[in-house]
């Protein structure tokens, strides 16, 4: 029996359907596994459900001989060796497409919490510091009328901007190359890199991860930006330099930040839990059961389509089908 790992457990009945046909094996912690334990468990698979804490490098295909897929549960696979995957004849999938509202949704989530100053008030009431009402009492901004600048206008990117509609919003993104159905879908106009920091007031980044986008958000793009702007982080951490935006919050170079994901998870700047204008999630742009649900449903289906022989629909590396083991 060919075996399948699961570096974690996830909602749904989606893995149960690989039991029978396959030697499943679950890693079941409430949390991820160590290096060690993940080198251990996925020992002698032929596929492996991972996610994008997993690293999934050299070292770790070498160790697979009969590793025919990598099923990364996420949209974002920058986890894996994709290149070296497919030298070694490995399919690598993902998961896009079912998480793109719901993490749009979560982009929204973070530019109005931070805004209203949601969280904070939230904690003002809880700590029992609402004794009287004052118009000065945490006042925030407007983000109706507003202009939002997208960064990275894939289809989270899009799905955020589409939202904008509703609120009024003039709607700027920046983005690799002009997308024209996307400018077509949600009336955003591109913009070039300066000139989206200048005049957005509130900044959220959809894009991935990669050699273009690293770093891309440090002292520099702050000063750019309005005193009164917001940013907001749904696509990949090392995105932004996070020091250098702990610093530029605290100096009012820009009015706040709403974070999803980190430069080094779980880590988070020092500078950062102490700042009220910030809001910090731990990576739930996708944490929405029935979304989670639909990812592993997909991630499964992957895996039983290599498994039998047949090509995912959601291959990142095409070009794996010539070296197939
Ligand atoms: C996942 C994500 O929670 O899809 C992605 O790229 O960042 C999130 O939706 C995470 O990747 C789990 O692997």
């Amino acid at each position: 029996m060919k075996k399948v790992f699961v570096s974690l457990e996830y909602p749904g009945e989606a893995v149960g359907r690989l039991a029978g046909k396959y030697n499943v094996v679950v890693f079941r912690e409430e949390r991820l596994p160590t290096r060690k334990e993940l080198l251990e468990g996925a020992a002698g698979s032929s596929a492996v459900i991972s996610t994008v804490a997993d690293a999934i490098d050299k070292e770790f295909i070498d160790l697979l001989p009969d590793l025919r897929i990598v099923s990364n549960c996420g949209v974002g696979y920058e986890n894996v060796d994709v290149a070296y995957a497919t030298e070694r004849g490995v399919m690598v999938t993902n998961t896009p497409n079912v998480l793109t509202e719901t993490t749009a949704d979560l982009a929204w989530a973070l530019m109005i919490s931070v805004a209203r100053r949601v969280v904070e008030a939230d904690t003002y009431v809880r700590s029992g510091k609402f004794k009287t009402w004052h118009p000065s009492l945490l006042m925030g901004r407007n983000v109706h009328g507003k202009t939002l600048g997208v960064f990275g206008m894939g289809r989270i990117g899009s799905a955020v901007a589409r939202r904008a509609a509703g609120f009024g919003m003039r709607v700027l993104y920046h983005n690799r190359r002009r997308t024209e159905a996307s400018e077509k879908e949600t009336g955003a106009e591109y913009a070039e890199f300066p000139r989206l920091l200048e005049e957005s007031d509130f900044v959220v980044i959809a894009s991935p991860l990669n050699e273009g986008t690293r770093g891309r958000f440090g002292a520099e793009e702050f000063r750019k930006m309005k005193r009164g702007a917001i940013i907001v982080n749904v696509g990949r951490g090392p995105i932004i330099k996070e020091a250098e935006l702990a610093a530029a919050l605290e100096e009012g170079a820009i009015w706040g930040a709403g974070l999803d994901v980190y430069e080094k998870e779980p880590e988070i700047h020092p500078g950062l839990p102490g700042l009220p204008n910030t809001v910090l999630l731990p990576h739930i742009g996708s944490a929405a059961r029935e979304t989670r649900e639909d990812m592993i449903d997909m991630a499964v289906t992957s895996v039983e389509l290599a498994l039998d022989g047949k090509t995912p629909e959601h291959l990142v590396n095409p070009g794996v089908l010539e070296n197939l083991k």
